[in-house]
């Protein structure tokens, strides 16, 4: 059976559960403890060489990179959830990339700074959290005027590009980033968070950041 390596708090490995629950993989996700260092144990390097989550293991066959995984999930199953034909499965990279290399990026420099540094007790890095937010003033509007144009990033049909960006935009209350003047955008991500393929991991991510911080505070 399908595994992935993933933990709750990841947007990537989340990203993966998504697609798998979306396209009807039966799958058994391991959990794999980061803050004890269970990825840096020699057995998970076999599954992942830079010892990071999200990976799967399919009968055998390991892959990791959270992009990578989707699609060869998506077409395992031959899913238009990312489309076969030349320019439409082009149109997809395109949002994919964008929202991996530009909307992900710029909110993961906020997100490390103002959510997980403080968990590992680590100081804050205050100029890559200005970066973050200046690049975020400029990629979202983008992804938000597009959202006006199409019901989907990539039209009106459903793609891996809209289920990377909804993962990789998980943290972002958390990390005091509100999108809700970002009309379009709350209304693609308000109605996706209701899909099975989202409620089957959490009801909201940041009930999950909550209940780790909760937790950490009672430890101490
Ligand atoms: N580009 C990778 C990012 C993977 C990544 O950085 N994962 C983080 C968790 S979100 C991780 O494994 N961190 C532990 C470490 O780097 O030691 C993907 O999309 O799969």
């Amino acid at each position: 059976m399908l595994k992935i390596y993933g933990a709750d708090l990841s947007s990537p490995a989340n990203k993966v559960r998504f697609t798998a629950n979306y396209l009807g993989f039966q799958y058994e996700y391991v959990k794999v403890d980061l803050r004890s260092g269970e990825h840096m144990k020699p057995e998970y390097k076999k599954v992942h060489p830079a010892n990071k989550i999200p990976a799967i293991d399919d009968d055998g066959f390991t892959l990791f990179e959270s992009n990578a995984i989707i699609r060869y999930l998506a077409d395992k199953k031959g899913s238009p959830l990312y489309p076969k034909e030349l320019k439409a499965r082009a149109i997809v990279e395109q949002w994919l990339d964008f929202g991996s290399m530009h909307v992900g990026m710029a909110l993961a420099k906020v997100v490390y700074n103002r959510v997980f540094a403080p968990m590992r007790g680590q100081p804050a890095d205050e100029n890559s959290i200005k970066e973050g937010l200046g690049f975020l003033d400029r990629f979202l509007p983008v992804v938000d005027e597009q959202l006006g144009r199409h019901k989907f990033l990539v039209g009106e049909n459903l793609t891996l590009a809209d289920i990377n960006l909804l993962a990789l935009l998980d943290p972002a209350e958390s990390a005091g980033v509100a999108l809700t003047n970002y009309k379009s955008l709350s209304r693609w991500r308000d109605a996706l968070k209701q899909e099975p393929f989202y409620t089957k991991c959490f009801k909201d991510y940041g009930d999950v950041i909550r209940a780790r911080q909760a937790a950490m505070q009672k430890a101490q």
